[in-house]
């Protein structure tokens, strides 16, 4: 039986396989279930016990030595990853180039992201809109300059059918359609009929807030503006409120937050005031509640509207409007953020 295993081993030791077929045969003449090493292990138990130790690791030594023989020649046979399709799908990818998002949506994003965590929800509405929810709800006089050509891009003839000129439009639906507490923010495309300069546009994004409730005060605006500056600009910033007029708050307020650029004390950015303007604000006018159809002696509310172009400006330093509509992509690929 030593003999017989001796032989074995010299011709494992001396096969070579030149196909993979030819190394299959080769295992399962050895390892099969029929193959040489079964038959061996059969034999064994009839070996004397004296001879057991000699002839057992005599088959050990030739099943091993079988393993690596087909280890070794497997690797060589095995499909190569290029063999089939022609194409190395474990060859590195080439990455696709990740765009950026538009300054707008950077900054719009993180407005949104500052009330929502305030609890503010956010309302969309439509571009197209009417005369009332533009301007008559909102206490707009009948004789305004805003409604007037020059600033209101009119659809129908009889002047009652426009794009919107602020997104205040979506909050007037949002009061119509739902009772106090109303806490939403509502950001959105607007349209105003401008010549295009570097300061001017004739589509331009805002988003307004609007919370209503009872006993909603002049304090509860001051500090929640406060707490958007704060996050918006950093921990530092300070704010202060100008009186102002708008027809649909009273009061009215205009709010500046401390130039972050010379830290107040008077660049060009700032026009030397140390301070910048970035939102107005102020008590929701009891009239437009009435519009809404909302209780005046019970409730009272703050709103406040901002435009998003000014703030990412501020924020990134962009001196002509113009650049955010051009699509330009040595512009637009400067602009990396997660929101
Ligand atoms: C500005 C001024 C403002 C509002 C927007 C508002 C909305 C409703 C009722 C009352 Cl539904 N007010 N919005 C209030 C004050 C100012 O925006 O200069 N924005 C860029």
């Amino acid at each position: 039986m030593i003999d017989k295993l001796q032989n074995y081993i010299k011709e494992t030791e001396a096969f070579i396989a030149s196909t993979a077929e030819e190394l299959e045969n080769f295992r399962i003449k050895y390892l099969g279930k029929k193959g040489i090493l079964n038959d061996l292990f059969e034999d064994f138990k009839n070996v004397p016990r004296e001879n057991k130790k000699d002839v057992g690791q005599k088959i050990n030594e030739l099943k091993n030595l079988v393993q690596e023989k087909i280890n070794s020649f497997k690797s060589s046979f095995e499909e190569s990853t290029t063999s089939k399709s022609g194409i190395d799908l474990t060859a590195p990818a080439d990455p696709n180039k990740m765009g950026t998002r538009h300054p707008i949506s950077l900054v719009r994003n993180e407005i949104i992201d500052i009330f929502n965590r305030i609890g503010f929800t956010i309302s969309e509405g439509p571009e197209i809109e009417d005369d009332w929810h533009v301007f008559s709800a909102l206490n707009f006089p009948e004789e305004h300059p805003a409604r007037d050509m020059q600033d209101t891009f009119f659809i129908d003839d009889a002047s009652k059918i426009l794009l919107r000129t602020h997104t205040s439009s979506v909050q007037v639906r949002v009061m119509e359609n739902s009772k106090p507490p109303i806490r939403t923010i509502s950001p959105g495309r607007v349209f105003r009929n401008e010549a295009i300069s570097a300061r001017a546009h004739c589509i331009f994004h805002q988003v307004e807030g609007l919370y209503i409730d009872e006993n909603v005060s002049f304090a509860d605006l001051k500090q929640t503006l406060m707490f958007f500056a704060k996050e918006m600009f950093g921990e530092k910033t300070q704010i202060r409120l100008r009186p102002s007029y708008f027809p649909f708050t009273e009061p009215s307020a205009e709010m500046d937050v401390a130039c972050n650029i010379c830290g107040g004390k008077g660049c060009n950015v700032c026009k030397y005031t140390g301070w910048l303007e970035i939102l107005g604000c102020g008590m929701v006018d009891p009239n437009v509640l009435k519009n809404c159809k909302i209780d005046s002696e019970k409730y009272t509310g703050f709103a406040f509207g901002m435009g998003i172009e000014r703030i990412a400006m501020l924020k990134y330093g962009i001196n002509d409007l113009r650049l955010y509509f051009e699509n330009d992509v040595r512009f637009l690929n400067q602009f990396k953020s997660s929101l």
